[in-house]
């Protein structure tokens, strides 16, 4: 029998869970799951890197785990942990540490961002988050991490690393391969189309929230940024068109529908129309997602269930890879 390639993704839980989270990550997770072996982790320990409450982090961390769920992935076919659980993830991210410089992290375009959005707390964590992330992938041996395109400079990195290890120690880690969906790797701000929306946006006009409800969901899409032109067309990198490129991104990730086609059905319709349309195409799409995820919140034992599976089958896979690093190293063993 063909051995199924391995998946390893993950989101942090560190605020309302955007469309964006969805249509650039999520979303393409569901889609995976039947061809590839995957894990999908709740990454805790990162969002601590970003000052976390306790009491709302312990929360988000088990209505994250809801929405993966309700989102349709299938917690039989899939493994689902959450990233502390697995004390495996601290220990690798602590060796690779070593094999990372200070250079090459520098250049992470998310720590100069968030250096700047959080410029009370530059934290040591904040800089080596990519070492946890190439943990993270690097102790399963994954194939493939479907992420959205700000992730991708981290996926570069963590190659890096891996073949860098590699090339003094021999063949330990798979080099993993980023994958992006077709359409939604990159969603924009409504707001500030320039930005990508972001789940730690102060405004949430910004954002739309998977768990917003329908009424709010279309209000913040009718009053999208757009410019004064009326043309439904989509120009890639006319930063004009930034805030119609966007919601024509949502659109044909909600419909399937290409841009040309959708360019087409909105010739000589203006805005007004497109919008509204776009609204109730997002609105029904996230239907069903939020109804699932309002009939878990209940089930607690079942949650519990899931999360302590999950992260009891992905320690047995993981320590086998801290072992095998451990002794490449040369910590005695015991
Ligand atoms: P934060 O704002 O707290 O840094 P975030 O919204 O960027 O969080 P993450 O948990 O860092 O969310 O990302 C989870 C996944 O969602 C990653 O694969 C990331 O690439 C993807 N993602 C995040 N924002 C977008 C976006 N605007 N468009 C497409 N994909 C996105
Ligand atoms: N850094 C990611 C979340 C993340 C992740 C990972 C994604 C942490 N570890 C491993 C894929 C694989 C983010 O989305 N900000």
């Amino acid at each position: 029998m063909e051995t199924k390639k391995r998946i390893f993704s993950g989101v942090q839980p560190s605020g309302n869970i955007t469309l964006g989270n969805y249509l650039g990550a999520i979303k393409n997770w569901v889609e995976l799951q039947d061809d590839y072996e995957c894990l999908y982790a709740i990454m805790d320990m990162h969002s601590i890197t970003v000052r976390q409450d306790p009491k709302e982090l312990k929360k988000r961390t088990l209505d994250l785990l809801k929405i993966y769920l309700a989102c349709g992935i299938d917690p039989e076919k899939n493994l689902l942990f959450v990233q502390s659980h697995v004390p495996s993830h601290a220990q690798l991210a602590w060796v690779l540490n070593c094999y990372t410089y200070m250079g090459e992290l520098s250049r992470m375009t998310q720590f100069k961002d968030k250096s700047k959005s959080h410029a009370d707390n530059i934290n040591a964590g904040l800089f080596t988050y990519p070492v946890l992330m190439a943990a993270d992938i690097l102790l399963y041996s994954a194939d493939l991490v479907p992420v959205g395109k700000d992730q991708m400079q981290h996926i570069e990195i963590c190659r890096d690393i891996a073949g860098r290890f590699n090339a003094i120690y021999g063949d330990v880690f798979k080099i993993p391969e980023g994958f992006l969906p077709k359409a939604g790797a990159k969603v924009m701000s409504l707001q500030e189309p320039l930005k990508k929306m972001s789940k730690s946006d102060p405004n949430p006009k910004g954002y739309i929230s998977i768990l917003d409800d329908s009424a709010v969901i279309a209000k913040k899409i009718k009053s999208a940024v757009t410019d004064s032109e009326g043309v439904v067309e989509f120009r890639e990198g006319d930063e004009a068109k930034a805030g119609i490129n966007n919601l024509m991104t949502i659109y044909s990730a909600v419909t399937g529908k290409t841009m040309d086609e959708i360019t087409k059905e909105y010739a000589g319709a203006g805005y007004g129309v497109f919008k509204s349309d776009t609204a109730d195409a997002v609105v029904e799409h996230i239907r069903p997602i939020r109804e699932e995820y309002d009939r878990l919140s209940g089930d607690k034992a079942y949650l519990e269930g899931i999360f302590r599976s999950g992260a009891e089958r992905a320690e047995k896979i993981a320590s086998r890879m801290v072992s095998k690093v451990y002794k490449k190293v040369g910590f005695l063993p015991f």
